[in-house]
């Protein structure tokens, strides 16, 4: 009997610990995210442009901005990018915090339904790294972005001297 309630204990802590093992998940590679959009459709409603990015020699990464309009009936949240040129690229969000400015990584940011999102300097930025041939400065960069309706968005997007002023 005793040895029964043991045994059930242990069943029971067994499936619990299964459960604690599930992940956030947290840093999905730029694979994935070119995965995800070799298979996904365009969206009909959802577009990205006015795409540039500004070049960094390398090891630093380079920063992509661009504006997303959603010209759809329901808000939609981006979840991620993915460039063939790049082999990592992060959604950043800039923050001021104490008078420092600081860089963190985000998700499923929202863009309203029937309204435009931003990315620019000192806000939301594509982080971009990992390049095998960095990009040239004045060449075009492919990247597509997902959103969470399973559907994507593709730019161009030129590349600008580290210098460039944002607009
Ligand atoms: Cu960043």
């Amino acid at each position: 009997m005793k040895s029964l309630v043991l045994a059930g204990l242990i069943a029971f802590s067994g499936a619990a610990l299964a459960h604690g093992g599930h992940g956030h998940g947290h840093g999905a590679s730029s694979t994935d995210w070119q995965a995800r959009a070799a298979q996904a459709k365009t969206s009909q409603t959802v577009d990205v442009s006015a795409c540039w990015i500004r070049a960094l020699p390398a090891p630093a990464p380079s920063a992509g901005y661009f504006l997303v309009k959603n010209a759809g009936q329901h808000d939609v949240k981006l979840q991620g990018a993915a460039s063939a040129t790049y082999g990592m690229v992060m959604l950043h969000q800039t923050t001021q915090q104490d008078g420092m400015s600081k860089m963190s990584e985000t998700h499923d940011i929202v863009i309203p339904a029937g309204g435009e999102l931003e990315f620019k300097p000192g806000g939301y930025h594509a982080m971009l790294e990992k390049a095998d041939t960095p990009p040239a400065v004045g060449s075009q960069v492919a990247m597509d972005f997902l959103f969470d309706s399973g559907e994507k968005a593709s730019a161009q997007c030129e590349v600008k001297p580290a210098n460039t002023k944002a607009h």
